[in-house]
């Protein structure tokens, strides 16, 4: 037989664990496990994870390349072992099946560029080979996994480790705590990021302070969601409430948050704090009537356990449990992003609490799909957040907390909507 310059295995692994073949972090192990059991040098590593399912990736070698597309959905990974040299692409096929779980598996070998068919140019690459080698550390290759939060048409992804801090399906979600390059580490659930170190503030700031300004007495909070605890870590910063509530469905969140967001998860420990593990939509349905000055609903997109927080009872429920004057703020979805969930809240805030008794605020969230995210608002009186007059108080309040987001004119701002997102929330 003929001498070739490389070789190649397509490789089709069935019958593969589909939890393995969603998880972007072992896969990108593995794989570049199995470069280095076959005595690759690995040079560099990208993996992506799609949701909600897939993972693509590949692995650069001194030798060449390994190369895996995931269905998950099917229990399938297509794998492509490229190996030039001595390399026995054979061994990282071996391990991959067993790490995989593969119950079934085919594999075409194919010789990549027949000698006696190509005519070798007239240089001397030997030194160059030589030169390229020294830049190479194998202990230290270049890893570059992406988290991909998206739908069918636009996405946003965060580049990470690959470490993962926390990973447990809970009864409700996926919860985990993986950690970006940019952003530090970040809770994310069923593959969409919820916060992170380094932006959380924007979230948490807004979602708080404007509806406690513009109500400016507020005494008893109620918190339906916010397991992370960066809502109630701001609400707590304001010295006249007495008491805030908090109702979040999944211990797993918290657990995680508690012990690797430690400064976000900041103040579960707050003496005027109740902090309950139960279903807030069963909760906001057995509330008593007339008993909360703000009611903050801090919760996830409207698929899995956070679906029921976007419906109209829900938001008759809290409109009930809202004192006369009482404000509810509660996070919007994007008018980028998911603009039928965003327009339909309002649509419903609308309804409930009147026309004009619902306005939106906007702000930036850069680890959100388009950066552009909202909360919107019901108001149980005629105090509008857009009319404070208390802007020297705030400003007094954001210098002594040191915030990084809210300011007075933040606190107006926000309020103002671009035309298109007028034209979402006529009705
Ligand atoms: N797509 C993200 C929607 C935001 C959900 N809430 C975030 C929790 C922060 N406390």
């Amino acid at each position: 037989m003929s001498h070739a310059l490389g070789n190649h295995i397509l490789v089709e692994f069935m019958g593969c664990d589909p939890n393995i073949m969603n998880d972007v972090t072992s896969i990108e192990r593995d794989m570049v496990g199995a470069a280095q059991k076959a005595g690759a040098t690995v040079i560099n590593s990208t993996f992506h994870h799609f949701s909600p399912f897939g993972v693509s990736g590949v692995v650069v070698i001194q030798e060449s390349h390994l190369a895996i597309h995931t269905w998950p959905e099917y229990g399938y990974a297509a794998v492509d072992l490229f190996t030039c040299g001595e390399m026995n692409a054979w061994i990282s096929f071996d391990f991959l099946k067993e790490c995989f779980g593969a119950k079934n598996y085919s594999a075409l070998e194919m010789k990549r560029g027949s000698v006696n068919l190509l005519t070798r140019n007239d240089f001397d690459i030997t030194s160059m080979r030589t030169k390229a080698s020294e830049h190479i550390n194998p202990e230290m290759y270049t890893r570059n996994v992406w988290f991909t939060d998206k739908d069918e048409n636009q996405a946003l992804s965060l580049r990470y480790t690959g470490d993962v801090f926390y990973d447990v399906q809970s009864p409700f979600q996926r919860v985990r705590i993986l950690e970006s390059q940019k952003y530090g580490k970040m809770l994310t659930l069923d593959d969409m990021v919820m916060t992170t170190e380094k932006d959380e503030f924007h979230y948490h700031e807004m979602i708080s302070h404007p509806s406690l300004f513009t109500h400016g007495n507020v005494k008893n909070v109620l918190v339906i969601g916010g397991g992370d605890g960066g809502t109630v870590r701001e609400v707590l910063r304001h010295p006249g409430i007495e008491k805030v509530t908090m109702v979040e469905i999944d211990g797993e969140v918290i657990k995680a948050c508690k012990e690797f967001l430690p400064s976000i998860a900041a103040s579960f420990d707050h003496p005027k704090l109740d902090l309950r593990v139960d279903d807030g939509i069963a909760y906001i349905a057995n509330a008593n009537k007339d008993f909360y000055d703000v009611i903050i609903v801090d919760g996830s997109d409207p698929v899995g356990p956070a679906e029921g927080l976007f419906s109209v009872s829900f938001y008759t429920n809290c409109y009930n449990a809202l004192k006369e004057g009482g404000i509810l703020v509660a996070q919007g979805e994007s008018p980028k992003f998911n603009e039928k969930a965003f327009s339909e809240l309002n649509h419903t805030l609308q309804e409930i609490f009147g026309k004009e008794n619902a306005p939106v605020s906007l702000f930036f969230v850069p680890t959100y799909p388009t950066g552009m995210w909202s909360f919107q608002y019901g108001l149980k009186g005629s105090k509008h957040p857009k009319s404070v007059t208390n802007l020297e108080e705030i400003n007094a309040f954001v210098e002594e907390n040191k915030l990084k987001y809210y300011n007075a004119e933040i606190h107006v701002g926000s309020f103002a909507t671009p035309n298109f997102v007028k034209e979402l929330l006529k009705k």
